[in-house]
């Protein structure tokens, strides 16, 4: 080794040491200016010899790779989920089958179970190869680099013995590092995350490290999938071994021996989760032994050995100061609860949908009441009702009343027959126009990012746009937007990016972007496959329409009069003038399903189904085979006696799966 080499070596790792003192064990040894010194130095040797950057060197931490889609990665060891259990009878349930099976008492281990996601990390020769998303357990996505910025996981292990370890861990957002990007996102006019997890996700899957690396993820490791070196006998024994490798591991696990010691460290698990710094959604309980695990196997969905205990949804008192009146896209007025604010699961809330009029009357809520809030991890914050005790306690209560005048544009308030819903019949409502044009950008629509609540304000009030074609038209005002007080140069080229990239997009996200009411993803979905393109829906009747798979007369009516409108003709010419895809050009016949997408090759013989049982089994999933493997085969399903197929699904690193697989992938 030379001396630089050897030089380099002694530098990383310092700086992997601190790196873990500070981000796993939460004690520094070393100052900013020590630890931020030394990273210079080997910068400065990497930049001048890049032959010497090696996988595990702490600079791979800021990221830097931009990737244009994240590749496919299929688990060796499937990264499987949970059955979820609710009560104390049910987790003692769960202990009997499991005794039951095994013929005798084993010990268990009770752990927080994270709300974050899975992922799943494979060391060779002590570095770190590859890091991938759990996906749908068998296939996940390939997010090495993004990994590689989490500060607490090692680059490297250091054990002579492993060659090859896999461990499986959650990604989270501590609540700081959310706090701090939800003000971030507010202050540059983009929508903000709703949780935590949907934010850790979010970072995850950027196709620009660097974002990820900005965004200060962590991780807790709760699962040795592989080992190939060394052997290990129990859970609670691979926790500590990945503890002394180096890894975060699942905080405070326990080790019990009866039912009761598990009921007790479940409830110990739920006292602390209010001071945690992070969100748990509830307890793991897993039999430790792995030979015992081994003995009782999984079902198509999740091991026999585990299951997870959740906790009920966190409930919270707190006033309420007003009731507010939001208007929709489709004009419907929505009250809205203005609460003071109040901390719960993770977040705090200052404002909760109150449904309608009638939900309001059928719970007797009135303004100046104390209410009920609930929420659940990702669910949005529900009132659920009034606390009737505090009815007393001097502050003034007033009931609500609908106003009779749209509160954003003074058009007339209706309420139509049948309906609980009031609506805004005011023909330029702005506020009609605002949620229109979110709804359009919208992840699930046309999924431009960084176009959010705000910069559609924003853009509305400075008059950049007015329709949703003006979205396109947006490139030819660069200067306007840069001047603005709020977008730099850099935001206004990635946003104009994501603009122009998303005239690419599928079919079927314009469909749904265009709003029809009563029409969801699925249903956008299943216009998009059937008629092909604008015209072909244009020109449906509704009987065509009703012929759809869940079609009712409402959604049909709906596309029917939506296409029909001298407005709608007018939007989709200008969107088709822009450049703005509007046929559909992936398979014609898929509709929906686990399967969407997808397409399946068979090979070989399988283990109880016919060749012709499968691929029904996959088109009624809204998937499609094909004969001969290519780039564009997702997914190999191989038998007995799977030849050539199966030697190129491996050589062109295409996912293979079992007939067991497919049929836990269909039931998922
Ligand atoms: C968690 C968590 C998730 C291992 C095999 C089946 C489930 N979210 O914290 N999963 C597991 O275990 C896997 N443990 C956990 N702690």
């Amino acid at each position: 080794m030379s001396e630089l080499t050897e030089k380099l070596e002694r530098i990383k790792r310092l700086l992997n040491r601190w790196s873990y003192e500070y981000y796993v064990l939460d004690q520094p040894t070393a100052s900013d200016y020590e630890y931020d010194e030394l990273y210079r130095q080997l910068v400065e040797i990497e930049t001048e010899h890049p032959e010497l950057k090696t996988d595990d060197s702490p600079t791979h931490r800021v990221g830097g790779r931009v990737l244009d889609k994240f590749e496919k990665f299929s688990h060796r060891v499937p990264l499987m989920s949970l059955d979820d259990v609710f009560s104390r009878e049910e987790v003692f349930a769960f202990c009997d089958r499991v005794e039951e099976a095994l013929g005798y008492k084993p010990e268990y281990v009770v752990e927080q179970k994270i709300d974050g996601l899975s992922v799943g990390v494979t060391y060779e020769n002590g570095v770190m190869t590859v890091g991938a998303t759990r996906g749908d357990g068998v296939v996940g996505e390939n997010v090495t680099s993004n990994l590689k910025t989490v500060r607490s996981l090692p680059l490297g292990i250091v054990n002579e013995n492993i060659r090859r370890i896999v461990v499986r861990g959650e990604v989270f957002m501590p609540h700081k590092a959310f706090d701090k990007l939800n003000s971030e996102c507010e202050a540059a006019g983009q929508n903000t995350f709703a949780n935590p997890r949907n934010a850790a996700a979010g970072s995850l899957r950027q196709l620009d490290s660097k974002i990820t690396a900005s965004r200060n993820l962590d991780i807790f490791v709760f699962n040795l999938q592989e080992i190939e070196g060394l052997s290990v006998e129990k859970h609670s024994e691979s926790l500590e071994l990945m503890k002394g490798l180096g890894f975060k591991i699942s905080p405070d696990y326990k080790v019990c021996r009866t039912k009761e010691e598990i009921w007790d460290a479940i409830c110990a698990i739920g006292n602390a989760r209010a001071g945690l710094d992070y969100d748990i959604d509830g307890a793991v309980i897993k039999v430790d032994s792995l030979a015992d695990r081994e003995r009782l196997g999984a079902t198509t969905h999740a091991p026999r050995w585990a299951c997870a205990y959740k906790f009920p949804a966190e409930r919270k008192n707190t006033r309420l100061k007003d009731i507010a009146v939001q208007v929709g896209r489709t004009g419907v007025l929505t009250p809205l609860a203005v609460l003071e604010p109040v901390f719960i699961a993770g977040s705090t809330v200052s404002k909760a949908t109150l449904h309608n009029t009638d939900y309001i009357e059928e719970k007797d809520i009135m303004i100046g009441d104390v209410v009920t809030l609930i929420k659940a991890g990702d669910v949005i914050p529900a009132v659920i009702g009034v606390d009737e005790n505090a009815r007393g306690d001097g502050v003034e209560r007033r009931k609500f009343r609908m106003p009779d005048r749209c509160p954003v544009c003074g058009g007339p308030v209706v309420q139509e027959e049948g309906e609980a819903a009031y609506r805004c019949t005011g023909i330029e409502c702005p506020a009609k126009l605002a949620r229109s044009l979110e709804h359009f950008v919208s992840k699930d629509a046309m999924n431009i990012d960084g176009f959010g609540t705000q910069l559609v304000a924003m853009l509305l009030d400075r008059g950049l746009i007015s329709t949703i074609p003006d979205i396109y038209r947006l490139v030819e005002k660069r200067e306007e937007l840069q001047t603005t007080e709020r977008l730099g140069e850099k935001s206004v080229s990635n946003l104009l990016a994501a603009i122009e990239n998303s005239k690419k997009n599928d079919f079927y996200r314009l469909v749904f972007g265009l709003g029809i009411r009563n029409i969801g993803v699925k249903a956008s979905k299943q216009l998009a496959a059937e008629f092909g393109s604008v015209e072909a829906i244009s020109n449906a009747t509704a009987e065509e329409l009703l012929a759809l798979d869940d079609f009712g007369e409402i959604m049909a009516n709906s596309v029917v009069s939506f296409f029909e409108d001298g407005q709608t003709k007018h939007t989709l010419s200008q969107l088709a003038e822009l450049g703005v895809n509007m046929t559909f050009t992936e398979q014609k016949k898929a509709s929906s399903g686990v399967f969407f997408g997808k397409t399946f090759v068979l090979t070989g013989t399988l283990p109880t189904m016919t060749r012709d049982e499968a691929k029904r089994l996959i088109e009624s999933k809204g998937g499609k085979t094909s004969d001969s493997v290519s780039k564009k085969t997702d997914y190999v399903v191989a038998g007995e006696a799977a030849g050539s197929k199966l030697t190129k699904a491996n050589q062109l690193g295409i996912a293979v799966i079992d007939e067991e697989t497919l049929l836990r992938m269909a039931e998922a």
